[in-house]
């Protein structure tokens, strides 16, 4: 209870803040997008992880007027560089199940769209395979809606949920995340080279598009270009930074 109305403080007196973590093409080794990751610099404790406050964010409620501070975060800072002249590049939000199902998300992201100028083709969700599980008809209703607007939605942490092979032929998707969990311990691990070669196959043959996370080694990337992986994210290129050191990422591949 008193996370709780620290964290209803933290929001109201601007102690939190976005890291953006950037998503490489893994070919040209540019920069093609970035995920917004929320941080809580919390005046005394110092860096706050969201592993540690999400989830009170989501008993309490707080999480939908978070949530919409971080799209709308995420938003005005992809608009920044955008004015400043850097070419259209994606921004991806994560969604919980609790703000997925809040009936206004909609309305309050066309809301944030209109006020930034933000283009939706740039405008990702990243959402896990459990947000699609709870209750598919709600899910079918609020992606197509998405799509409509112009978004882009993402399966996070794709292979580690509780989910069906179906909903990938039914959901209007773009993009597979392979959890990182499959990726770390590639190339030495004979199953998780099996299981990463067969998403991003699946991918494909789905013509969706692939991500890595979680790439910390030179033998990872080179695995997964093997493998015509799409785009690598890890820490192999970078953790999650402030908006200062992620914009110039920008302007000079890796
Ligand atoms: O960035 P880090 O690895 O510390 O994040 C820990 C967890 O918190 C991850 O599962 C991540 O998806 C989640 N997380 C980070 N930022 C947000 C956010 O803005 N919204 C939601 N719903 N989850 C987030
Ligand atoms: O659940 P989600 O996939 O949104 O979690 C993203 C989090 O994973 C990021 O916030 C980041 O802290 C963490 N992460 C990103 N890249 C790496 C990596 O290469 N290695 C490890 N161990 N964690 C990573
Ligand atoms: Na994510
Ligand atoms: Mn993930």
């Amino acid at each position: 209870l008193q996370l709780e109305s620290e964290l209803y403080k933290a929001l109201k007196n601007d102690e939190m803040t976005l890291f953006y973590q950037p998503k490489i093409n893994a070919n040209t080794l540019k920069v093609e997008g970035f995920e917004a990751l929320i941080r809580w610099i919390h005046p005394e404790k110092g860096m706050v992880s969201p592993a540690d406050f999400i989830p009170v964010a989501e008993d309490s409620g707080l999480i939908i007027p978070m949530g919409k501070w971080v799209i709308k975060t995420a938003c005005q800072q992809l608009q920044a560089w955008r004015q400043a002249g850097a070419e259209p590049i994606t921004m991806a939000v994560n969604l919980s199940c609790h703000q997925f199902s809040d009936h206004q998300l909609l309305e309050a992201v066309e809301q944030i769209i209109n006020e930034t100028g933000v283009e939706s083709e740039l405008l990702e969700f990243e959402i896990t395979e459990s947000v699609l599980m709870q209750d598919a008809e709600t899910a079918m209703r609020v992606l197509n809606e998405m799509k409509q607007m112009g978004m882009k939605l993402s399966v996070d942490d794709f292979g580690t949920g509780y989910s069906s092979m179906a909903y990938l032929k039914h959901f209007p998707l773009d993009v597979l995340k392979i959890d990182r969990s499959f990726v770390m311990d590639i190339p030495q691990d004979k199953q998780d080279i099996t299981i990463t070669t067969a998403i991003i196959s699946l991918a494909k043959a789905l013509e969706l598009n692939v991500v890595a996370e979680g790439v910390e080694t030179t033998e990872q990337l080179e695995f997964l270009r093997s493998c015509e992986c799409d785009q690598i994210q890890g820490f192999l290129f970078s953790p999650p930074v402030p908006s200062e050191k992620a914009g110039p990422m920008i302007y000079k591949p890796f």
